[in-house]
Order: structure tokens, then sequence, then C-alpha cells
């Protein structure tokens, strides 16, 4: 059955651009035809005419939505080594004192935030499960429910992924005062995994992987017994982990088995295309390689990374051995993919002192970079994204064709101007599952949103 038609006279393709493009979506949401050249200036009855040109919407595979709440409260220099390691000490802080009610308020308002910025699914990488003295709620996937539940209201879609967090360090070191709420062995994760799974059943918008946090945070027997686990419940269930974000923890993975933390886990762990690593930020030529050629999604984020003082990636390299890659807005410190597409290559020209290095096959830069990125964002998040064709998400963005970066262009000449001079947020109306929550730039739920927000954020400063 047919829900809705949608009329584009510029439409971004799998097979690039096309011209009075006719979508229909089904009553789930998803693309069911597509028509180019579709006939004459008047398209079939009932089809809604776009304002502008039709993107498909951005993937964010990466994101700890709770994290939103102390976005640029962390920039007070404090001492004189200010790090990566005394801002995760900062943020336990804040950990501590959320409750269930906040985490879904600072969620619905970040996740209303990112659709507005142009992000129509995420992937949501949870690791506040227990209560502040480590004790799991009555459901154990309280909090987990909390983010779909936001993710609900604000209308995004959402690959959640429950967090094994065990450890505080490499070798099975225990876990810090900060991380108790984090705390889970195979077991508890694999019952949240469940929980999850049984609470998203059969909505198109949702989908449930898993994710070892770190190689710092789990050993090598729970690694395996949480990935059995996973692929019993699901064997195609996306898997995601954060590894090489800082070179203190290649350090220690040196020290503890004599590998570099991404070699460790290509050579340990049946890496594949279910996989995202995350950052993969310190990698020798020879894990870049590696990496690329294992089909996993390296996991960017661009200004978090930047705000962390991580590093940069090796791009050239990367690009080069044709490796997937995708964005995500990690803490968010931005809340705009088109800022992590900019990030990404001006991190590049400026180690390289080089103009347009992230480049691909068509001249475009900031084409490819769109493209790059819908599509491993697309298989980070294990859902039918970033490609407007029968069997995908109808999540798209209409783009405002008023706004004066956009002015004049077409085709991949305007996806370049929308990654590095998009600064007024270009992006007009937004669908996900083919129906509208943004509309000339305002989400119906923004201002209840905000309220939410605001109340946690008095709490937290309280
Ligand atoms: C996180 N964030 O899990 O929120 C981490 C910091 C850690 C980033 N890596 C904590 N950006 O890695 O131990
Ligand atoms: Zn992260």
């Amino acid at each position: 059955m047919i829900f809705h038609r949608l009329f584009a006279e510029q439409a971004l393709l799998p097979d690039g651009w096309a011209r009075n493009v006719l979508f229909e979506v089904d009553a789930d949401g998803f693309v069911s035809a597509v028509t180019a050249d579709s006939p004459g200036q008047s398209p079939g009855e009932g089809a809604e005419r776009v304002a502008g040109p039709v993107v498909p919407g951005m993937a964010n595979l990466h994101s700890h939505a709770f994290q939103r709440v102390m976005a640029g409260l962390a920039e007070q220099a404090a001492h004189p080594d200010d790090s990566f390691w005394t801002w995760r000490e900062l943020m336990y802080r804040f950990v501590g004192r959320l409750d269930p009610p906040q985490i879904e308020a600072i969620a619905t308002q970040l996740y209303v935030e990112l659709l507005k910025a142009g992000y129509t699914a995420v992937g949501e990488f949870h690791y506040l499960h227990h209560a502040p003295d480590g004790a799991a709620y009555a459901d154990r996937a309280e909090t987990g429910k909390r983010l779909l539940a936001a993710a609900r209201t604000a209308g995004l879609g959402i690959t959640l992924l429950p967090v094994l967090y065990g450890y505080g360090g490499f070798g099975g070191q225990p876990l810090g005062e900060g991380q108790r709420r984090f705390r889970n062995d195979p077991e508890g994760i694999l019952e949240i995994v469940a929980r999850l799974q049984a609470a998203a059943s059969g909505d198109p918008q949702v989908r449930i992987g898993l994710a070892p946090h770190s190689l710092r945070a789990v050993t090598p027997g729970s690694l395996s017994e949480a990935l059995e686990g996973v692929n019993a419940l699901d064997p195609a269930a996306p898997l995601h982990i954060h590894v090489a974000e800082q070179t203190k923890e290649v350090e220690e993975c040196l020290a503890w088995c004599g590998r570099r933390p991404v070699a460790w886990l290509l050579g340990e762990v049946a890496v594949d295309s279910r996989w995202c690593l995350v950052h993969a930020t310190h990698m020798e030529s020879s894990e870049t390689g590696a990496l690329a050629r294992s089909g996993a999604v390296a996991g960017l984020c661009p200004t978090t990374e930047a705000n962390l003082g991580d590093g940069l990636f090796d791009g050239p390299r990367f690009w080069t051995a044709g490796g997937a890659w995708g964005i995500g807005s990690d803490s968010h410190v931005s809340q705009s993919p088109i800022e992590e597409l900019r990030l990404l290559e001006y991190g590049q020209r400026l180690r390289d002192r080089r103009r347009n290095v992230l480049r691909g096959t068509a001249p475009g830069v900031g084409a490819e970079l769109f493209r790059g990125a819908l599509a491993g964002g697309a298989q980070a998040l294990g859902r039918p994204l970033g490609r407007l064709a029968p069997g995908s998400r109808a999540d798209l963005l209409v783009l405002d064709p008023e706004t004066p970066a956009l002015i004049g262009l077409e085709g991949d000449p305007l996806l370049d101007a929308l990654v590095f001079a998009g600064n007024v947020n270009p992006v007009r109306d937004v669908a996900v599952g083919g129906r509208w929550v943004v509309r000339q730039g305002r989400h119906t739920a923004e201002a209840q949103a905000l309220r939410g927000f605001a109340e946690a954020r008095r709490a937290l400063l309280a």
C-alpha cells in the first residue's frame, strides 16, 4: 500500500543525481518505488512536491546521548595537563547524577537537534545502564528503553548498542568508582540485548546490536562469550567498539600483549563488515590497510576527536585502500553532519598542507565525503539506509534552495558547497520513514524537548 508520494525536481539517487523524481513510500516507511524523469510538471495524483533538492538523511554512527548535557561545560582549564583522561573524570561526575527520566529528556533534545541538522538515524553506544550505586534497575534494560522512547518521540531511527563494560583497564583490571554504573558481565549485557530486542521487535526504525566498550573494558574471554551470545540472538547484529583513540591506550595495549589495539582486534576476532571500529586514530600503516580490507567501518568522530585532543586519522592511506567509514557526533560538541565532514577533511589538509585530500572517483570532495558517510553509516547501523531506492527507508532531507551557499548549484557541486560552505543550516525539511519530522527548519516536539533538557541541565548544575 502506498502511504505517501513525493516529487522532487532534483534528487540524489544511488546511481547519481536525477531530475523529476517521484518517490513512493509504503505504510511502514520504506521506499517502494523511485521513478526518475517522471513525466510532466504535474506528477502523479497525490504527490507532494518538495521545496528543494532531496538527498538521503545522514547516519550518525556514534553517540553517547547523555553527554549532550555536558557539551561545552568541560572547556575550563583546570590542570596544566588537561587531556582526554581528565575530561573523562569530569564526565564520570556528570554520569553519577543522572536518573532515567533525565537520560530520556537529554536524549530527546539531542535527537531533535540531530534531525534538524540532517541526521535521520543514530548509533547509540549505550553504557549508562545502572543506578548511581551500581545496582541494576528493576528492568535491567531501563535506560536503554529510555533511549528508544527518546528516539520514538523525536522520530529518529536508532541502532541501540548496549555496551559490555566489565573492567577498568587491560588485563582485567578492576573498575573505578566512576564506572560502577556501566558494569555488566556477558550474561548481564546479553539479557539487556534480549530485552531491548523484544521491546523493538517489528519496529523498522530500530535495530539492536552490541558494543564491547574498548579493549580496556573487556578481557578476551568476556569478549568472546558476549560475541557468541549475541550471535545466537541475532547473527547479523551490528558490533561496535572504541579502539586506539588515545596513544595511552596503544601503549597500555602493547604492554599487555605486545600488539597494538587494532592489530590485536583484527588478529584475534573475526572482524568483518558487521563491525564498526570507532576512532581507530592511532594505527600503523599495516593496521590501516588491514582495517580497510576487513570490510569493517571506521567510525570517525572529527569534532569530538578534536575536542578531546585525540589525533588525526590516516585518511589518505585508508581512502587509497578503499576502506568503509562513517561519521559520529560522539560527545555532541557538534550536532551537525556538515561540521563533522568538513573537519574530517580540514584535519587532513592542516596536517599534510595540501588541499582536496579525501578524494574519491568523482572530483567533488564534498560530494565524496557526503556519499562515503552515507554508505559507511548505513553499514555500521545495520539498517537499510543511505540510499533512496526500493527497499530502503524513506529517510530524506529537503535542502533549502534559498540558502545562499546553495543558490544556483545542482548535482555534486551543490554537495561540495553544502559541506564546505553550509554554515547556516541548509536543511529545510526532514522525513523519516516517509513522515515529516522537521518542516521549514522546525521540529514539532522541539519546544517540549527543550523544556525537558533545560530542567535536566538545571538539576545537574544545582
Ligand atoms: C566514552 N568517549 O565511552 O564516552 C568515551 C570515553 C573511555 C570517547 N571515547 C571513555 N570519546 O573511552 O574510557
Ligand atoms: Zn564514544
